[in-house]
Formats: structure tokens, sequence, C-alpha cells
């Protein structure tokens, strides 16, 4: 259950849908093949976290997909999730790894090479790289040129994952960098049918990357 395949990687954002919609948003990005997903909360207490994880983590058990919760090892803990996604100001890789276990998947993000192989070297099992595009998601961050996410490939043995303002459409500014996937927030959380979104951003990725 926990095998990490970062190939689809669907990062989720609750604050535009009612509770219901977004659970069957996020259904709905399951039946469409997304193979790793993120839970994303900024705004909520920690008690909503925790409740709001354990149902999404229903449906991900359901469907045989690794959740992955962002920022809070002890949410990702209090949900039972498969792993734990930790940026520059987050709880430090390694210290998580001792205190997550070998098993759990723990990711970071690194907008640099040196980021990327201090998060190796700590115990990241992937990376997530960017924002490529400039985003509409609320994100603090900057943009990561493509040379950076080929050196930061070259760099580290982990898979590494492109994200910011990527869908199906513009993906092809990836071609030929060496990464493992695609990370996506607003191309499958914001269209019209999730489930859709996902098989179109797979078979676009199939074809202008060959992942
Ligand atoms: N980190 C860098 S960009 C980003 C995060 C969390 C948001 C990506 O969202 P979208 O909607 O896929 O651009
Ligand atoms: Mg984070």
């Amino acid at each position: 259950m926990n095998k990490l395949d970062t190939r689809l990687y669907f990062i989720t954002d609750s604050t535009l849908y009612s509770g219901e919609e977004f659970l069957q948003r996020v259904s709905a990005a399951l039946a469409g093949g997304v193979t790793l997903i993120q839970l994303r909360e900024k705004e909520r207490t920690t008690r909503e976290y925790i409740y709001l994880a354990k149902k999404v983590h229903e449906l991900t058990l359901a469907a045989g997909v690794p959740l992955i919760i962002d920022d809070r090892l002890d949410v990702a803990m209090a949900a039972d999730a498969e792993g734990v996604h930790l940026g520059q100001s987050d709880m430090p890789i390694d210290i998580a790894r001792r205190i997550f276990g070998r098993d759990k998947i723990i990711g970071a993000t690194a907008k640099t090479v040196p980021q990327a192989k201090e998060a190796f070297e700590q115990g990241a099992d992937y990376l997530g790289v960017g924002a490529i595009f400039p985003t509409t998601t609320k994100v603090k961050t900057v943009l990561t040129s493509t040379d950076t996410l080929r050196d930061i490939c070259a760099a580290v043995p982990i898979p590494v994952n492109a994200i910011g303002g990527l869908n199906a459409g513009n993906i092809d500014v990836l071609a030929g960098i060496p990464i493992a996937g695609v990370c996506a927030v607003s191309a499958i959380m914001k269209a019209d049918d999730p489930c859709k979104a996902a098989q179109e951003l797979s078979s676009a990725m199939r074809d202008k990357l060959g992942i």
C-alpha cells in the first residue's frame, strides 16, 4: 500500500467546496487514476484537519492510493496516513523520519539543488519542485526554472515531481526532463469533471512526456 508512485500526484484544496462536494471531487479524481493524493489544508484547526484526513483516508484506502498529509506530521500520524509532505519551514526531514518510521512516505519541497541534496540525504522519498508556472493556488512560492528542475533530477536518485500551474495543455515544457511525475491542484480540483481531468492529464503525460 505504501508503494510510491508519484506519476499523477493530486494535491487537494478544499477551500472552494462544501464538505460533501470536496469528498465527491476527491473520489472522482481517484476514479480518474491519480496515483498519489496530498491533503493540503492551511486554514483548518488541528482537529478539523485530522477529521478531514480520516474521511479522505477512507476513500484513498478503498482506491489503494497512498494519502500524504501536507506540513503536519502529527496530523499524518493521527489519521494513520501513509505519508507526510514537508516544506522548507516544516519539521526537518531527518527528525520526521526518525519519528514516523522507515516505511512511511516522506516528501519534501526543494527549489534548489542544495535543498534537494539535503532533503535526499536526510531521508526524503520524493521531491516536489516548483512552481514551474505561476499558480492560482494560494501558496508562498517563487518560480523554479526548468533548468533547475533538470539539475535537481540529475542531483538526486529519488523521484522528482514538477509542480505549479501545470495542466494537460502546458506540460510539454517538461519534455526531456527526467521527472517521475506531475503534481496538480487546480487542473484536477477545479475541473468541471475531476475524473476526466485526471484522465486527460494522465494521457497528456504519456503522449508528451513519455511517463
Ligand atoms: N507549491 C508550489 S506551486 C503549488 C504548491 C503547493 C501550487 C500548485 O497548484 P496548481 O493549482 O497546480 O498550480
Ligand atoms: Mg506544505
